[in-house]
């Protein structure tokens, strides 16, 4: 490879901010093209530059609140718009929540993450996930919620509530997101990040793929998280999950390897990320679960549900990080 070539593959210093580095989609894409092995070496550099590669952060998801929302997201088998047969469940109750968290901390989860299936909270439901917030702190557990967008007044409860982490993903690069959801549109969702990031919450974003983009949107979407400032604490890669009854169950299979770029251009993009290997695990082989990690995957969702699909058992997973002679990061402390 010639010297032009590699300055090509780093992020533009002209562009360069003090705090962040800013990263053009084209460079991305470039990321995006190299051969298979030169790219999972540069990733497994970065990788071991900021992480103990063995150990891998684990979340378990709780679906507080299940189906019937408002939003037309087309991947989601909770939007009111889809067919999917998905069970609508009224907000769970305080102490089924907090007996979930302490059956997920049992089975070595560090992290427990409340989603609900809102455009957004309104003020009665806030105080209900503001009691759940605390008392999963209090067993001892990082707490994440996903609620949708968030009003000031909303982050600032949470803020108060001592939320760990909130989830809010960008889910596609700007350009793709008009063919997915109609309902809100991109700006909606880097708002409700940007009032999560000045309350100081850590911010937790990421996507889908497989959802029908191109190679360059594919890159855009990481450039759109690369480019925060500064960028996601933690950034889940979700690889579409086809469910029937959505506009997009038919979509073309993903090729695996390509999902192992997408977790290797993230890792390189954003150096300090906990990279999330998230939906869609349940589809994938150990062996490309085991390239994932090797690409610079340091977190998953674990436990038997994500939010209303599968996931892969919670014994599997313990075999699995076995047979790779990785450990829970909670087992550490
Ligand atoms: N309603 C809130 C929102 O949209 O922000 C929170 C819950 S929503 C289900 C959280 C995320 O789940 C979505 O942003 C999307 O990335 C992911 N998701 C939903 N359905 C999915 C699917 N079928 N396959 C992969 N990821 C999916
Ligand atoms: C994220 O990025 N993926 C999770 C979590 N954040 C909330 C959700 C995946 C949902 C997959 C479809 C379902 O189970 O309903
Ligand atoms: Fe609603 Fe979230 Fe599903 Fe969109 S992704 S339909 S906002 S639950």
């Amino acid at each position: 490879m010639t010297t032009q070539t590699v300055q090509f593959l780093r992020p533009s210093k002209s562009k360069q901010s003090s705090t962040t580095q800013r990263w053009s989609v084209a460079e991305i894409e470039a990321l995006f093209k190299l051969p298979f092995a030169d790219l999972l070496y540069r990733a497994q550099q970065v990788h071991r530059e900021h992480f103990d590669v063995n150990a891998v952060q684990l979340s378990t998801l709780l679906s507080i609140k299940s189906g019937g929302c408002t939003e037309d997201c087309g991947y989601c088998p909770q939007s009111a718009f889809n067919s999917a047969d998905v069970e609508n469940q009224e907000m769970l109750e305080l102490e089924t929540v907090v007996q979930a968290a302490r059956a997920a901390q049992q089975k070595g989860a560090g992290r427990f993450c409340m989603g609900a299936a809102w455009r957004e909270p309104s003020d009665a439901e806030m105080a209900s996930v503001v009691k759940m917030v605390e008392a999963v702190r209090d067993i001892g557990m990082e707490t994440c919620a996903t609620l949708g967008m968030l009003r000031e007044e909303h982050v600032e409860q949470l803020r108060e509530a001592g939320l760990d982490y909130y989830n809010h993903n960008l889910d596609s690069a700007p350009e793709f997101y008009g063919e997915v959801i109609t309902t809100r549109d991109y700006q909606d969702r880097l708002d409700t990040l940007e009032r999560v990031r000045r309350a100081g919450i850590s911010v937790c974003s990421g996507g889908i793929v497989g959802m029908g983009e191109s190679l360059t949107q594919r890159a855009g979407l990481i450039a759109q998280l690369a480019n925060l400032n500064p960028y996601p604490e933690s950034v889940p890669i979700n690889s579409l999950v086809k469910v029937e009854g959505t506009p997009l169950a038919d979509a073309a299979d993903l090729d695996p390897l390509d999902f192992v770029r997408t977790i290797a251009v993230a890792r390189i993009t954003m150096p300090k990320a906990r990279v999330r290997l998230s939906a869609g695990r349940q589809q994938m082989s150990d062996a490309v679960q085991a390239l994932c990690f090797l690409a610079g995957a340091n977190s998953m969702f674990y436990g038997d549900r994500l939010l209303t699909t599968g996931n892969p058992d919670v014994e599997r997973d313990r075999e699995l990080l076995d047979k790779l002679g990785m450990y829970p990061l909670a087992d550490k402390h």
